[in-house]
């Protein structure tokens, strides 16, 4: 599943980036009112996949509702005969078409380490559709309070410096129930990419846990069709240059050595205010150690049972989390 450890290494300037980031402010506001391709800044990396051969519960949760439609297993209905990356993918029942006044839904969340840390998020998934065109069809919404209020992501405002995207629906493409989303017949699979990255500074973004949902409609009209299958679903974030250290400005954790065999030095530079540890992550933005402190500021690093790859350094003070440094474990 971790897919981008050994590219980030080859893409270490990561950290040297320094261009200004209010240099490109501008820049992006014009990407984002002009909803255009994806941008790949510095470089993409991936964070996860899935194409189905699990049931990838590490990404996705499938409604559990009775009427609810989802499933991941194997297409065997007309235009749904297989998948993008054989045998399984995820689609609204693998033989039936679907029912009238149906609204079936999945859930994503997205990744701690994009949204609070590289603050930005690139998904791609490969699908197809068959519904009631402008009536019946597949919409993806947003959320920011763990899922008690939801927004399709095109009338998204939440604070965002450019939202992209390849092959979405428009504001053309109103569903009968006034969503925005997809609808009719797809031209055999379609590959679409939805780029967010979030506004600076953080401390403006409300709410936390972010989480995206894959909506299924019908009204109570028409013919069932074979409404929507999704496979090869893909999370990236992109380096977006400089902008990931004005968070950190402050404090600045030094590694030393990095790539680190068994272990490794920390040392933190900057104004450090009050009272902070040092804690490890990984790119889902799982904790997996409390770094043991060796000095006033100078903490150690085991490589105790951790994997080839890439993690994060962060700081937790009274005041939250603040991301210090990426370290490069042989
Ligand atoms: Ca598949």
């Amino acid at each position: 599943m971790y897919l981008a450890c050994a590219f980030i290494y080859q893409h270490s300037k990561l950290n040297e980036m320094k261009k200004m980031f209010t240099l490109l402010l501008p820049l992006l506001f014009m990407a984002s009112v002009m909803k255009a391709q994806v941008d790949p800044f510095k470089g993409i990396f991936d964070i996860d996949s899935c194409d189905f051969s699990v049931d990838c519960s590490n990404l996705l949760v499938i409604d559990t509702t009775a009427s609810n439609l989802w499933i991941i297993g194997l297409p065997q209905k007309p235009f749904f005969d297989t998948a993008s990356s054989p045998p399984n993918a995820i689609l609204t029942d693998t033989i039936n078409v679907y029912p009238q006044g149906n609204h079936s839904t999945f859930v994503m969340d997205i990744p701690d380490f994009a949204f609070f840390n590289t603050r930005n998020f690139l998904l791609t998934f490969k699908h197809k559709y068959q519904s009631d065109t402008l009536l019946d069809g597949g919409y993806i919404d947003i959320s920011f309070d763990g899922g008690l209020n939801w927004v399709n992501i095109l009338n998204d405002e939440h604070p965002i410096v450019a939202f992209n995207s390849e092959n979405l629906y428009t504001d053309q493409d109103s569903l009968y129930n006034n969503e925005l989303g997809f609808s009719g017949t797809s031209d055999g699979w379609v590959t679409t990419k939805i780029q967010w990255v979030w506004a600076l500074p953080v401390a403006k973004l409300q709410g936390e846990d972010p989480k995206l949902r894959f909506n299924f409609v019908s009204d109570s009209l028409g013919q069932g069709q074979a409404g929507w299958m999704i496979d090869d679903i893909l999370f990236s974030y992109v380096d977006l240059g400089s902008s990931t250290r004005n968070l950190s400005r402050r404090v600045q954790a030094k590694v030393f050595p990095n790539p680190m065999a068994n272990g490794a030095e920390v040392r933190i530079e900057g104004e450090i205010t009050e009272a902070y540890t040092l804690h490890l992550y990984d790119l889902l933005g799982r904790e997996l150690q409390a770094l043991t402190r060796k000095g006033t500021d100078t903490f150690w690093i085991d490589r105790a049972d951790l994997r080839s790859g890439m993690y994060l350094i962060q700081s937790r003070n009274k005041t939250g989390q603040q991301f210090v440094g990426k370290v490069l474990v042989e």
